[in-house]
C-alpha cells in the first residue's frame, strides 16, 4: 500500500514537473511546488530526473565559443578546459592551480570588513534580523551574509563573473550556455563551537536548479580550524548518494552518516590559502566545517543551466564597472540575464 502511494506521488511529481517546465518556457516563472517535486524525483531516481531534463535544456541553449581575451585570472587554453571537464565529471570538483590575485583578495576583504551584512545568530536561537559590520573580535552570530546587490556591484566580483577561466569551465561542464544566478559572499565566524544547520555546516546536497556548478573562492587563508569546505568525491554522480541517505530527502546529514557510507579518502577537506578557487558540483554532498578559531570569508559564483527553479529576489547591476563584463554582457546576454537591469529573470 505504501509503495503504491509512493508511486502515485512520484507520478504526480512527474506531471507537476512537466507542467512547471511548460509554464517556465512560456512565462519564465517556476510554480512554487516545483522544488518539492524536483527533490522527490531526484531522490527516487538517484539523479536521473535531473539528468534527463538537463539534456533537453542543453539542446535549447548550446554552448557558444567564448572570446579568447584575458580576464584577471591566468587564461585557460581550450585544451586545459577540455581536461578539467572529465575531472569534474569524475570527482565532482576541480581545484584551480592559479589563484585570485592577492590585491583582489585584499580589496574584497576590505569590503567585507566595512560593509554591513545580515547576521545569522545560530540554530535554535532567534532574534530580529540585524545587519552589522563584522567585527572579528566580537562576532554577533555564526554567519554574516552580504546583500547580493552589494556583492555583484563590486568591480572585482564583476571581473570574476566575466572571467573566461571561470565562464569557460562552467559552460563546458554544464554543456549549455550557462546563466550566472547566485553570487554571494559570507563570513563564517567562531561565534559558536557547534555546527549550524542554516549556515550549511552539516552535509547536504543542493537542489535549487536542474544542473549547476559553484565556484567557491576563499578570501581568507583557510586551515582546519577556520571552517574549511568539505566535499565527498563522486557523490554528485548519478547514484552517487546511497539510497538510504536519499530516502531521508532534502535534509542535513551528520558526519557519522557520511563517514559510514564513504571511504575516508573520498571525504576531502579543502585547507588552502586565500585566493583559492574551487569549482564544484554541489549536487554532491558538501558542507562548510564550523569555525573553531578565527573566521573564513567566502565568495561564491554559481552558474546554472537555466533559471528553472525557485525565484530569488531580483537584483541587478547598478553599474557595470568592469569593461570585460560589459563586453561579455553584449556578446552573451543569456549568461548575465539574471542581473541585467532590464533583463527578465
Ligand atoms: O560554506 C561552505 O563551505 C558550504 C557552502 C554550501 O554548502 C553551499 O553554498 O551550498
Amino acid at each position: 500500500m505504501r509503495s503504491l502511494r509512493r508511486s502515485i506521488r512520484l507520478f504526480l511529481d512527474m506531471i507537476q514537473l512537466g507542467v512547471s517546465f511548460s509554464t517556465f518556457a512560456i512565462a519564465g516563472v517556476t510554480p512554487r511546488k516545483t522544488v518539492e517535486s524536483m527533490v522527490r524525483l531526484f531522490c527516487a531516481s538517484g539523479g536521473r530526473s535531473n539528468d534527463l531534463i538537463a539534456r533537453v535544456m542543453a539542446w535549447a541553449h548550446p554552448p557558444r565559443p567564448l572570446s579568447a581575451s584575458e580576464g584577471v585570472l591566468q587564461p585557460l587554453r581550450e585544451r586545459e578546459v577540455a581536461q578539467i571537464v572529465p575531472t569534474l565529471r569524475e570527482q565532482g570538483y576541480f581545484l584551480y592551480e592559479n589563484r585570485v590575485p592577492d590585491e583582489i583578495c585584499r580589496r574584497l576583504l576590505d569590503f567585507a570588513l566595512t560593509q554591513p551584512a545580515k547576521v545569522r545568530l545560530q540554530d535554535g536561537q532567534s532574534r530580529e534580523t540585524i545587519a552589522a559590520i563584522y567585527d572579528p573580535l566580537k562576532p554577533l552570530g555564526v554567519r554574516y551574509d552580504f546583500d547580493e546587490k552589494d556583492v555583484i556591484n563590486h568591480p572585482d566580483v564583476q571581473a570574476l563573473m566575466a572571467d573566461p577561466a571561470i565562464v569557460a569551465v562552467a559552460q563546458a561542464y554544464l554543456g549549455v550556455q550557462p546563466v550566472a544566478d547566485v553570487v554571494s559572499m559570507w563570513w563564517h565566524t567562531a561565534f559558536s563551537d557547534q555546527p549550524d544547520s542554516e549556515a550549511a555546516q552539516f552535509y547536504h546536497f543542493d537542489m535549487d536548479r536542474i544542473r549547476w556548478i559553484k565556484f567557491f573562492i576563499y578570501l581568507t587563508d583557510v586551515s582546519s580550524d577556520n571552517g574549511p569546505h568539505y566535499f565527498v568525491v563522486g557523490s554528485h554522480r548519478t547514484d552517487g548518494i546511497p539510497k538510504n541517505l536519499l530516502s531521508k530527502g532534502y535534509v542535513r546529514l551528520l558526519d557519522e552518516e557520511i563517514e559510514s557510507h564513504y571511504p575516508a579518502k573520498d571525504i576531502i577537506e579543502f585547507v588552502a590559502p586565500r585566493g583559492t578557487i574551487l569549482a564544484e558540483d554541489t549536487r554532491g554532498l558538501h558542507k562548510g566545517q564550523h569555525v573553531r578559531q578565527g573566521h573564513r570569508l567566502m565568495l561564491q559564483i554559481q552558474f546554472s543551466n537555466s533559471l528553472f527553479g525557485p525565484a530569488y529576489p531580483k537584483v541587478a547591476f547598478d553599474q557595470v564597472r568592469d569593461s570585460r563584463l560589459n563586453e561579455m554582457m553584449e556578446r552573451y546576454p543569456r549568461i548575465y540575464s539574471n542581473y541585467a537591469a532590464t533583463g527578465k529573470s
